[in-house]
């Protein structure tokens, strides 16, 4: 019987390649998010790679949303062995005096909350069956603060922390959890952060080769194929030029 994965918001980036890489590990995959065209559209996409695959469509800063959705569930569905805690964000670079409330909001319930909602809808199965793996998408900005980030940083130390802590409370059973840390990935994300501003996304990546959402894929699927005895706790994954969450070297 194939093993399952469920990867939040996997309508785009880190998430997107995740959905592929389980696939093509042989995964079926139960893919999440807020947009029913993009799932769809990648459920195709997937299909054609031979495994099956469930779409589960909504927000993950509801609880209840995710409830609904994570019941829904066939019978045949609900025995998840990888959970990829994915859905997250960062929206705006500003001083810590000087920020967006509704920005700080939007981040703490997507990636803290929401990976709290998921872990808590999903881990008890994993414990029933002690069996599972739980794979949060920490960064290398929850390692330390840097300028204008403040909040994002947080919201990734508090991801650190959270993994850290629920492997501490299944270290009684056979359910791993890892925090992958990835740096400068080119997704959506800085497009995002910067509210659709093209040009400044752009130059986030610019003088450097950055990651794709496929390197942190395979750091995904290897950690979830190692062996059961073997628990990869912690990745950081960083570009050859990246050093920190602040020291880039760019060629210009
Ligand atoms: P993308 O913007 O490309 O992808 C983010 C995904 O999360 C999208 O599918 C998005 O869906 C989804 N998402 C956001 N908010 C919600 C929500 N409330 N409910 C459900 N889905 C949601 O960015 P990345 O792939 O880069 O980001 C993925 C993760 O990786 C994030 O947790 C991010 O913090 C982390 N990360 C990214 C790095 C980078 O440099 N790119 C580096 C380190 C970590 P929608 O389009 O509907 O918003
Ligand atoms: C995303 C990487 O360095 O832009 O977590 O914060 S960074």
């Amino acid at each position: 019987m194939k093993q399952i994965a469920l990867i939040t918001g996997a309508t785009s980036g880190i998430g997107e390649a995740c959905a592929k890489r389980f696939a093509k590990a042989g995964y079926n995959v139960i893919i999440t998010g807020r947009k029913a065209d993009l799932l769809a559209a990648l459920k195709s996409e997937l299909e054609a790679m031979g495994v099956e695959v469930y779409t589960l469509l909504f927000d993950v800063r509801s609880y209840e949303a995710a409830r609904k959705a994570v019941e829904s569930l066939p019978e045949a569905w609900r025995a998840i062995d990888v959970l990829v805690n994915n859905a997250g964000l960062a929206l705006g670079l500003d001083k810590e005096y000087e920020g967006d409330l509704e920005d700080w909001d939007v981040m703490i319930e997507t990636n803290v909350k929401g990976l709290l909602y998921m872990t808590r809808l999903i881990v008890p199965g994993m414990v029933e069956r002690n069996s599972g793996h739980v794979i949060n998408i920490g960064s290398v900005a929850g390692d330390a603060a840097y300028a204008n980030g403040s909040v994002y940083c947080a919201t990734k130390a508090a991801v650190k922390t959270i993994t850290d802590g629920l492997r501490i409370d299944v270290a009684n059973t056979a359910v791993r959890v890892t925090n992958i840390k990835p740096g400068l990935v080119e997704t959506n994300f800085s497009r995002t952060r910067f509210h659709g501003d093209e040009q400044r996304a752009a130059n986030v990546y610019k003088g450097i080769t950055p990651l794709t959402g496929d390197d942190v894929a395979d750091v995904a699927v290897y950690a979830a194929s190692a062996p059961k005895h073997v628990q990869i706790a912690e990745v950081l994954v960083l570009a050859t030029h990246q050093a920190s969450g602040s020291v880039i070297y760019r060629e210009s």
